[in-house]
C-alpha cells in the first residue's frame, strides 16, 4: 500500500468514519420506552456551529503544563471519563463542554458516577466497545458492559443535562482506516477514547487543538494528571490501539513540532473545513 498524504488521510477519515449518535429511529432503540430516555435534540443542534475546540487528554504530562487558560480559551472543551478539573484548572483548565465517557466507567463505578458532580457540566457522552463490525442489534444485546440501566438511572435524575451514546458502528469505522495506514497488524480492539473525542471534535468544530495526545516534553510514566499511579501502558496503550492511534493523528497535524515539544499540543482541521 501507498502511504496516504495528510490531506488523503483526512478525507478518509472525513468520508469513512461517520459520528453519530444513537437516535429514537435507530432500531432497537425505537422504542416508546427508549424514547422516554434519549435526548430529543441532536447534538448538533445541541452544541451548534463552534470554532476555535480543544481536546484534552487525561495524560500525566499535563502535570505542571500551566496550559488551563490556553485550554480554557477555546469555544468548547472535550473532556474525558472521571478527569477533574476542580482543583487543577491552573494545568487543565477549568471549562467542560462535553464529557465523553466509556461504558466501563459509568457500570463498575456506577454509584460514583451518578453521584459525583463532576458529571453534572456539559454534554455527556458514551461509549461502549461492540464486537467488530457488529448491527446495533447485535451489540444492543451484548454490550461490552451492561451500561443501559446506568444511563436510564442518569437520564431520570439529570433529565434537562444532554447525555447522548455513541452509535457503536464509529469504532470500528476508524479502526480499519488506523490499520490502513499501519504498517503492522493491530490487535482488534477499539480505538481509545482519546482518538474518538478527536473524531467527534472534529465533526462539530471548525479547528480543534488537543492537548498532551502525542506527549512533550513533559512525558511521564504517571498515567493520569490526577492520580499518583505509574503505568507507561497509559500512554502506549495495552488494550487500545494506542499507539497506532497517535501515529495517526501525527500524520494529520497542521500545528509545529515544536508545539508538540512544549504544549503537547496538535491542531486539526475541523471537517467542515477538509476539501478532498
Ligand atoms: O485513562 P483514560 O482512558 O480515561 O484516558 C482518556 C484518554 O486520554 C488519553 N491518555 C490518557 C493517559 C495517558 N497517559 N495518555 C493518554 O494519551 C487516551 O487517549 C485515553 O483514551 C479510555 O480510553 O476510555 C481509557 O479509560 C480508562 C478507564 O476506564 C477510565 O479512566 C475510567 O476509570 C482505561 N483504564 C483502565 O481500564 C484501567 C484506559 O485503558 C482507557
Amino acid at each position: 500500500t501507498v502511504k496516504l498524504s495528510p490531506e488523503q488521510l483526512l478525507c478518509q477519515l472525513r468520508d469513512g468514519v461517520n459520528v453519530s449518535m444513537i437516535h429514537g429511529s435507530d432500531s432497537p432503540f425505537n422504542t416508546s420506552e427508549w424514547l422516554r430516555y434519549l435526548p430529543e435534540k441532536s447534538l448538533n443542534e445541541t452544541v451548534g456551529r463552534l470554532g476555535h475546540c480543544a481536546v484534552v487528554s487525561s495524560a500525566g504530562s499535563l502535570k505542571s503544563s500551566r496550559l488551563g487558560p490556553e485550554i480554557d480559551s477555546h469555544d468548547a472543551v472535550l473532556r474525558f471519563n472521571g478527569a477533574p478539573v476542580k482543583g487543577f484548572q491552573e494545568d487543565v483548565g477549568q471549562k467542560t463542554t462535553i464529557r465523553l465517557v466509556n461504558s466501563q466507567l459509568v457500570t463498575v463505578e456506577q454509584q460514583q458516577f451518578l453521584r459525583d458532580a463532576l458529571y453534572n457540566t456539559g454534554i455527556l457522552i458514551i461509549w461502549d466497545p461492540a464486537p467488530y463490525h457488529a448491527e446495533i442489534h447485535e451489540w444492543y444485546r451484548k454490550p461490552d458492559y451492561k451500561f443501559f440501566e446506568a444511563y436510564k438511572l442518569y437520564r431520570v435524575r439529570h433529565p434537562e443535562q444532554p447525555f447522548y451514546i455513541l452509535n457503536p458502528k464509529m469504532q470500528w469505522q476508524l479502526w480499519d482506516i488506523i490499520q490502513e495506514n499501519s504498517l503492522e497488524h493491530i490487535q482488534p480492539n477499539p480505538p481509545s477514547s482519546g482518538t474518538l473525542g478527536i473524531l467527534i471534535m472534529m465533526t462539530l468544530c471548525d479547528e480543534v487543538d488537543v492537548y498532551e495526545f502525542l506527549p512533550s516534553k513533559r512525558q511521564t510514566d504517571i498515567c493520569h494528571y490526577y492520580q499518583k499511579f505509574h503505568d507507561r501502558a497509559c500512554t502506549m496503550g495495552a488494550y487500545h490501539p494506542l499507539l497506532f492511534e497517535k501515529n495517526l493523528v501525527k500524520r494529520i497535524n497542521r500545528g509545529t513540532d515544536e508545539d508538540i515539544y512544549t504544549h503537547g499540543k496538535v491542531t486539526l482541521p475541523g471537517f467542515r473545513n477538509v476539501h478532498c
